[in-house]
């Protein structure tokens, strides 16, 4: 392996939780090491690695120095006897506080249609974007407003699914984690009242009602221009005609699912935007219900922008059913609910394309009561032996990870952190405390704790991405990158021109580049931020570990 970027003690490079397990990873031979005090230098622990493990994925050989006897609040860093160093970290009660409201704010640097000012988005504002109305494809003459939301990624377009996605883990992570949300972190909507959370997901809701049909209830499966513009182009520079790509069955379920979400948790701060929230969901399901077989969705002709193609929509129908029956109790749902889980489609993965996790946990929190004893019961079955997979997997990494070596695809990291919600899902249906242990183990590789030793979240560690694939980033002039943006991350399949001239024939976990041309190792999407913001969430908001 090249061990020119590679240093050879990794840790998560924003810190630990006091009270919980700490393990550093190591490469090399067997290391004796101590741990120190940042600022005094004095030694506060010293211990010696465990037998090393070959691990495929990173093509390392990892061994582990566990340092959970440290427990003193702190700033320390790790040092072994031949000298080498690790980044510094924290000791802390809630070391993940900071890192949870920038990852929360990065959804403020994606807004669409509004101006970034100075006040909120520092060195990293512009003017407004997008603001032209959108020709709907199929339907000349039809021009309607387009604007606001978030957009997609590194990229300018605005695709409901993966929106859906991003909302729904985020009022998940609010519904499970309040606590965690409690402190406001200035948005220009803040009211002192309302949690910022639900404000900024009201931006994306806002822009998904214009993505529905008037009439039929039938949601677009995106909004894009043509083509992706330039790398350097800012986003009120992006002047082309913007589209509205045809209805799908998948979009009209994620907007079914994700509205109906929001009905319920909208309803305590605000009863008029949840009942709004409510009618579309209802809207989108009859159209569901009249278009039973539909064709996935490809691209029309003229537009090249991200497909989000998906084929199977039984995942997406099952989220939407399992969502509007937990939010309105009425049994047609139920019924539905009950039919799709018959189908074929995976239950327990979180999205962009397959949603039926989401339709899962909906169902489950629905609780024993309100459902089918049998379906109640596989479903939790089911969720606890995937998680019980996820571990396993976990147990027999070099980095401690739930990642195979085939799961390192385009957008790993947004695996790494979805795997983590389903094993803090089973943490909540079994009690079990080691479902979280697995889970943080999640987030410290996101944060460094990985063979590269690099903090896949910009502007958050000791060595963050640097150069995303992030068109704001790129041409903005300001150096550093827009902050709490998580990249993508390893992808051997070499997807993009500048990592199959550079990285060719290396390991799983290291086919990765910190280069501004990697859109398929280090771009930056709203979906991949989600499930990061759920995860931190958990350690921020609830005691225990
Ligand atoms: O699921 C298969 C898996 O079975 C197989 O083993 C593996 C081998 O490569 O591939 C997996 O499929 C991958 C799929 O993502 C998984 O979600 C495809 O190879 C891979 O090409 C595909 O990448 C998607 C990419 O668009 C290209 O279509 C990413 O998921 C998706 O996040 C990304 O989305 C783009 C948008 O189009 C445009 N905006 C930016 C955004 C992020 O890059
Ligand atoms: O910049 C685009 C990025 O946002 C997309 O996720 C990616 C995959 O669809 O495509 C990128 O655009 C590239 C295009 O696909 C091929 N030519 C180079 C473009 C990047 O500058
Ligand atoms: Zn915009």
């Amino acid at each position: 392996m090249s061990e020119h970027n590679v240093r050879a003690i990794t840790v998560n490079q924003i810190g630990y939780p006091a009270g919980g397990r700490k393990i550093a990873l190591f490469t090399g031979g067997v290391h004796k090491y101590r741990v120190l005090d940042a600022g005094t230098g004095v030694s506060v622990f010293s211990g010696e690695t465990s037998a090393a493990l070959a691990d495929k994925s990173s093509g390392a050989n990892v061994h582990a120095g566990d340092f959970s006897a440290v427990t003193a609040p702190g700033r320390y860093f790790i040092e072994a006897e031949n000298g080498t160093g690790s980044a510094e970290f924290v000791i802390g009660e809630r070391p993940y506080g900071e890192l949870q409201k920038g990852l929360l704010k990065a959804f403020y640097f994606y807004r669409c249609g509004a101006e970034l000012s100075g006040e909120y988005a520092g060195p990293w504002g512009h003017a407004a974007c997008h603001l032209a109305e959108g020709t709907v494809i199929g339907q000349p003459g039809v021009k309607l407003d387009s604007s606001g939301g978030w957009h997609d990624a590194g990229d300018y377009g605005k695709y409901s699914g993966p929106g859906a996605k991003a909302v729904a883990d985020l009022l998940l992570a609010f519904e499970w984690y309040p606590a965690a949300f409690s402190d406001a972190f200035t948005l220009p909507e803040s009211d002192g009242k309302t949690p910022d959370v639900l404000l900024e997901c009201k931006v994306e809701l806002d822009w998904l009602f214009k993505m529905q049909e008037t009439v039929s209830g039938g949601v677009y499966h995106k909004l894009t221009t043509a083509g992706f513009p330039g790398l350097d182009v800012m986003p009120e520079d992006d002047t082309g005609e913007l589209f509205f790509s045809p209805v799908s069955a998948a979009a009209t379920g994620d907007f079914a699912g994700v509205m109906a979400m929001a009905a319920r948790v909208y309803k305590p701060w605000d009863g008029e935007y949840a009942a709004r929230c409510l009618g579309a969901a209802e809207s989108a399901w009859r159209w569901l219900e009249l278009h039973t077989e539909e064709p996935g969705f490809t691209n029309p002709p003229e537009i090249t922008t991200g497909e989000y193609g998906d084929n199977v929509d039984h995942d997406e129908r099952f989220w939407a059913a399992a969502e509007l029956y937990r939010t309105t109790g009425e049994e047609v749902y139920h019924q539905a609910v009950q039919t799709l889980a018959r189908q074929l489609f995976p239950k327990f993965a979180l999205g962009w394309a397959d949603m039926g996790g989401y339709g899962t946990l909906a169902y489950l929190l629905t609780g024993k009561e309100q459902t089918d004893e049998g379906l109640y019961r596989t479903l939790q079955e089911g969720l606890l032996e995937e998680a019980d997979r996820l571990v396993a997997v976990s147990e027999q990494d070099g980095y401690r990870i739930s990642l195979r070596e085939e799961d390192y695809i385009w957008g790993s990291n947004m695996l790494v952190m979805n795997n983590a919600m389903l094993l803090l899902a089973a943490e909540r249906f079994s009690g079990n405390l080691s479902y979280a242990d697995c889970a943080l183990d999640h987030l410290h590789y996101l944060l460094g704790r990985n063979v590269l030793d690099i903090s896949y979240v910009t502007g958050y560690g000791d060595r963050p991405v640097r150069h995303p694939h992030h068109r704001p980033s790129v041409g903005d002039g300001v150096e550093e990158p827009v902050p709490g943006l998580v990249s993508g991350g390893p992808d051997r399949g070499l997807h993009d021109e500048y990592v199959r001239e550079h990285l060719e024939g290396r390991p799983a976990a290291q086919c990765f580049a910190d280069h501004e041309l990697s859109y398929s190792t280090n771009e930056v999407t709203i979906y991949w931020n989600s499930p990061a913001v759920f995860v931190a969430a958990r350690f921020n908001g609830e005691t225990g570990r």
